[in-house]
């Protein structure tokens, strides 16, 4: 059990309905601090290095087109565990598989659209970290 830093996005969709309040709330109630938090807009390139694992992919057209078109908010949270902690929080890909209690699974029924990203590995944390807050 170790403090970590972890890297969340609120994807277009989050702020479009309007629920990112909401989407915060469950990571502030899980008692995981906001270290810090902003706005911006993805381009077609920070898509493709922030997805790089899934370019070339048959949905990563799909991807791109959904994540550059509306403002995202990114965050960096804290805690014990807090990769894996934020991982169990937001749920499976597939909001419509994601279980109740879940982010995904109370707020998602979409395997695209599912409102939330999460650094899946320490490593993960660190090169995206880095990316959305390179001063941190
Ligand atoms: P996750 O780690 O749960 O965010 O999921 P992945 O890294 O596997 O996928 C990243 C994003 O690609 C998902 F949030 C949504 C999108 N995606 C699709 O649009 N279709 C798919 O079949 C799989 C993922």
């Amino acid at each position: 059990m170790t403090i970590q830093r972890t890297l969340i996005l609120l994807k277009p969709d989050a702020v479009e309905r309007q629920l990112v309040g909401a989407i915060l709330s469950r990571f502030e109630q899980k008692g995981l601090k906001l270290i810090e938090m902003r706005w911006f807009r993805f381009t077609p390139e920070l898509a493709r290095c922030h997805y790089a694992e899934h370019v070339g992919k048959a949905f990563y057209a799909g991807l791109e087109e959904y994540i550059t078109s509306g403002p995202v908010i990114a965050v960096v949270l804290e805690g014990l565990d807090a990769v894996e902690v934020v991982r169990r929080l937001i749920g499976p890909t597939n909001g419509a598989e994601a279980p109740p209690g879940t982010i995904r699974g109370d707020f998602s029924l979409s395997n695209q659209r599912n409102l939330v990203h999460a650094s899946d590995s320490p490593a993960s944390a660190l090169r995206e970290i880095k990316i959305f807050f390179p001063t941190i």
